[in-house]
């Protein structure tokens, strides 16, 4: 089977985990910079990789010289985007999805000076983009917080930071606007709730009430969102703005009433919410239920009530990674980044105890398309392996191939369904800095990066088995 005509197949990355040169040319500090490489001995027990508490900041900044940052080196994309974006177009693909860094663009924050030498180099990875004519999708905020607003205002649960996004957005949106269609205004959205220190810039040992905190995050946020959908349709009727959430599609365990009930309900507050609210305008009356059930009290005004009404998105947007399963008795989880999830018997896991679901792909985008009925697209799917870089300079990654195969098999599958989706991106088409765990052992990429996890390597590009798959698959899916 082949994709519609124009389908989008390329793949997905983030600033933060691949540009390094995080002082060059202007750009300030962000909260991605802040996390040191912590050494794990077993995979699956990453916990304390993952939480950044105040002691953690406290000792980044007190023990600079002595600590492993790998985000402030990425992969060098920020010298080495041209050969990258050549590979990629090599490799068939006709869409790139990248996130521009706030901190690139306005370093200052609250100043409104824009960085020139931020604009220029993003304008340059655009010209590479429409010399190939690979249609870039783009991030205006993914999991790089400028650190001053965690500084000054405290991270997102401050409204302050709406008007700072806006100012920083409507830059992107103007001087990009020649080059770039596809919008996402943040990353994972709902990542603000189970990853609050990337997301939201929140310390999750400084706030009176946490939970609280992160949903006035959250609040904040889908404010500036259809604040910046606003401004943007009046750039370009034409741009097209979407919400990114990470898709945590979960089963009952059994069919026992009580459990599908508590299944329902978890999907509700940690998915559906989101959805239901970017695509339909209003908080839900589970939503305020849970709110006044967890003793949350949210500063939400009627104007802003109003903003999110009137102004909705053009298209979904998740990334798929893996499925769980929920019950109320059921206590065995598998540990998949902050998020715990019940585990399926059925499944098999990753390296990293991430659950393989290639059919809770097809299930998802067909309840997403029948729930919703707006344009569906897949922004990230991919596996993490410790691939390794044999004698010959061959990555023999066949289980990537395998997850790669099933999954898009399934897409296909749901489009055959009937399922409106316009494209897929892969995560990711290079190797890059793990966002969760923060290593470079977890690779997602069809392209090898010659670089350990302290940083060390060549940092020379080789093509995986999975490229030449990859490449294949696109030759034989498109038109
Ligand atoms: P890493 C949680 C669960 C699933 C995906 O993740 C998630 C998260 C948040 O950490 O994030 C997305 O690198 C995110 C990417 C990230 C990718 O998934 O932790 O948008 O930035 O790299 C994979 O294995």
């Amino acid at each position: 089977m082949k994709f519609p005509k124009g389908f989008l197949i390329g793949g997905a990355t983030s600033a933060p985990q691949i540009e390094g040169a995080y002082n060059k040319d202007g750009k300030s500090l962000t909260v991605a910079d802040l996390k040191y490489f912590e050494d794990i001995k077993n995979r699956k027990d990453i916990k304390e990789t993952k939480i950044t508490n105040s002691k953690k900041i406290k000792f980044a900044f007190e023990n600079e010289s002595n600590l492993f940052f790998p985000k402030r080196v990425g992969i060098d994309f920020y010298n080495n985007y041209k050969e990258d974006i050549k590979l990629i177009y090599e490799m068939g693909m006709n869409a790139f999805r990248l996130s521009i860094s706030w901190s690139r663009i306005i370093p200052n924050v609250d100043d409104n000076k824009v960085c020139k030498k931020g604009i220029d180099f993003y304008k340059n990875v655009f010209e590479e983009c429409k010399k190939y004519n690979i249609e870039p999708i783009v991030t205006i905020s993914h999991f790089d917080l400028p650190y001053k607003i965690v500084k000054k205002y405290g991270g997102w649960k401050n409204k302050k930071v709406i008007d700072l996004y806006i100012d920083y957005a409507s830059v992107v949106l103007n001087e990009f606007k020649d080059y770039v269609k596809y919008w996402i205004p943040f990353n994972e959205i709902n990542a603000t709730i189970f990853s609050t220190w990337v997301s939201a810039g929140i310390i999750v040992d400084k706030e009176e009430n946490l939970l609280e905190s992160c949903y006035q995050a959250l609040h904040n946020q889908f404010v500036a969102n259809a604040k910046i959908i606003k401004i943007a349709k009046k750039i370009n009727e034409k741009f097209k703005l979407g919400c990114m959430l990470a898709q945590f599609t979960c089963y009952s365990l059994d069919c026992k009433p009580e459990n599908v009930l508590y299944n329902l309900k978890d999907q509700q507050i940690k998915v559906y919410f989101y959805y239901d609210l970017m695509v339909k305008g209003v908080y839900p009356k589970y939503m305020l239920k849970y709110f006044k059930d967890n003793n949350i009290n949210l500063d939400i005004e009627l104007d802003e009530l109003e903003l999110i009404r009137d102004n909705k998105i053009d298209y979904i947007s998740f990334s798929y990674y893996m499925s769980g399963v929920n019950s109320l008795t059921e206590n065995s989880k598998v540990e998949a980044n902050l998020v715990k999830m019940g585990k399926n018997p059925y499944l098999t896991e990753s390296e990293w105890g991430w659950q393989i679901d290639p059919i809770g792909l097809r299930i998802t985008l067909n309840d997403l398309w029948d729930r919703y009925n707006l344009p569906l697209f897949v922004a990230e799917n991919g596996i993490g392996i410790n691939d390794k870089l044999e004698n010959d300079f061959t990555i023999i990654d066949d289980n990537r191939i395998e997850y790669l195969k099933l999954h898009l098999n399934e897409l296909k599958n749901s489009i055959q369904d009937g399922v409106n989706v316009f494209g897929y991106t892969t995560w990711t088409p290079i190797d890059v800095i793990s966002s969760g765990s923060n290593e470079m052992s977890k690779r997602y990429g069809l392209i090898y990066v010659d670089q350990d996890d302290y940083g060390n390597g060549s940092k020379k590009r080789y093509k995986k088995n999975s490229y030449f798959w990859f490449k294949k698959f696109i030759d034989d899916s498109l038109y």
